[in-house]
């Protein structure tokens, strides 16, 4: 017998544990939710907890070791009296994105709203005492966005989450403990979100990838899920194919089936929608130190070869502990959100192209349109491979000046004009018979 990897056993148990249930069937609200969701394509990420208080990003508590007592001493120094919920979505609306998903919990088990099931939370534990979550959801409603929830089923704190896993060994937890009750914790919160906050767009999970191999009951989890809110996407950053009962495959750091992070090895594309989640530095959680900044045009070209790959762009921020979000990712946002102005045709409610990605860019498409997203190519002659359909005309997209096109052995070649040229992304829109 061939010698499996334990993760290769892992994801084999997790995925029959997943098979034994009955095969889940999306309803139709939830299966409106998923176009709705393709349709989209641009969300922000928001990592936000007390660990923005030490500015060394959202895994301090494991990587400096710091015990459960040591960490408590965070919450008294988070009070973000800047946090302004209208102008944190004001914003992503300005970077042209739909949907926002902000942790609600994430691996320090710290939540980010007044839950009634402990007082390890931002109301019982903060100077600043109120939830967070709330002011977000009315504003995202007001403004016409959805909301999503990032949530962990990674507790580094939880006393029931035993056995431990790879991370948080040095919290000073006893060395017993319920998992069981720990999901039932878990499921408990998960539902005041689901009552309490109005229709959200999903779930957003992560940290399965801590214990391989156990029995996370996602089932349970995903069917209490659908049960409260049946448009609700469920999603889980697992870096395995889909399970049964998730709506959509989300990737980490690298397009689909791409493994440049090195932990997307496993990830084969599904047939669910996709997205895929990026920072705008290195860190998600806020880290003062990190000044490694992406360009707006290496982030709209993120964006435009997500497209092109038929899957969404969730670009991240890591706000302050006053609850401001420091200008190097708010500038950034609105220079993707002036681009998107312009040429948003060519992302939203598009498709991935029927051209594979080329050097010079990729495709999208929209009904009879394919959008030729020209990235890097200072060439005005371009070669457009055959793709099944014919070319019957081609545009420059912004200001619609038209492009010649000549049929050639195997394809078509365009010249492009100077006019329209565009220094992040220049679109060529050809329509097809
Ligand atoms: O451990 C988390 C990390 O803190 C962050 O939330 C990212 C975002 O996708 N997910 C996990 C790392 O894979």
């Amino acid at each position: 017998m061939t010698r499996r990897t334990a993760m290769q056993i892992a994801a084999s148990a997790a995925a029959s544990q997943a098979l034994r249930a009955a095969p889940y069937q999306p309803s139709p609200s939830n299966l409106k939710a998923r176009q709705w969701f393709q349709d989209a394509r641009f969300g922000l990420f928001i990592h936000w907890g007390v660990y923005s208080v030490l500015g060394k990003g959202e895994w301090v508590m494991n990587n400096d070791k710091m015990s459960s007592a040591a960490y408590e001493k965070l919450p008294p120094q988070f009070n973000p009296v800047k946090y302004d919920a209208a102008a944190w979505v004001a914003l992503a609306k300005a970077a042209g994105q739909k949907y926002i998903t902000i942790t609600s919990k994430h691996h320090d088990g710290f939540a980010m709203w007044g839950t009634k099931k402990n007082k390890w939370n931002i109301v019982d534990a903060t100077p600043y005492k109120r939830d967070v979550l709330k002011p977000l959801a009315e504003e995202c409603r007001r403004q016409g966005l959805k909301l999503f929830f990032y949530h962990s089923h990674l507790d580094w704190r939880h006393t029931d989450y035993f056995p431990r896993g790879r991370t948080g060994l040095h919290s000073g937890r006893p060395e017993s403990g319920d998992f069981n009750r720990y999901l039932d914790f878990m499921d408990a919160q998960l539902e005041e979100l689901l009552t309490g906050y109005g229709e959200l767009g999903g779930i957003w999970f992560d940290g399965i990838w801590d214990r391989k191999g156990a029995d996370w009951r996602l089932r349970k989890t995903y069917d209490m899920i659908h049960r409260l809110q049946p448009h609700a996407l469920v999603g889980n950053n697992h870096h395995l194919a889909p399970f049964e009962g998730e709506d959509f495959q989300m990737f980490e750091k690298d397009l689909p089936g791409q493994n440049t992070a090195g932990f997307n090895e496993e990830s084969k594309i599904g047939a669910l929608p996709l997205e895929t989640c990026e920072t705008i530095n290195v860190a998600w959680g806020y880290n003062s130190t990190d000044k490694k900044f992406k360009s707006a045009k290496q982030l709209v070209h993120y964006l435009v070869k997500a497209a092109g790959m038929n899957a969404n762009f969730l670009l991240n921020v890591g706000p302050r502990p006053d609850g401001t979000i420091q200008e190097e990712f708010a500038s950034r946002l609105k220079e993707i959100g002036g681009w998107l102005a312009k040429n948003g045709e060519s992302v939203y409610g598009t498709r991935g192209g029927p051209i594979t990605p080329r050097p010079w860019g990729v495709t999208t498409q929209k009904g009879k349109t394919v959008y030729a997203h020209v990235l890097d190519w200072p060439d005005p002659l371009l070669v457009i491979p055959s793709f099944g359909k014919s070319l019957k005309s081609a545009r420059m997209l912004v200001g619609g000046t038209s492009v010649p096109v000549k049929p050639v052995d195997g394809g078509w070649l365009l010249t492009l004009p100077a006019s329209g040229r565009d220094g992040m992304d220049t679109v060529v829109a050809m329509e097809t018979a």
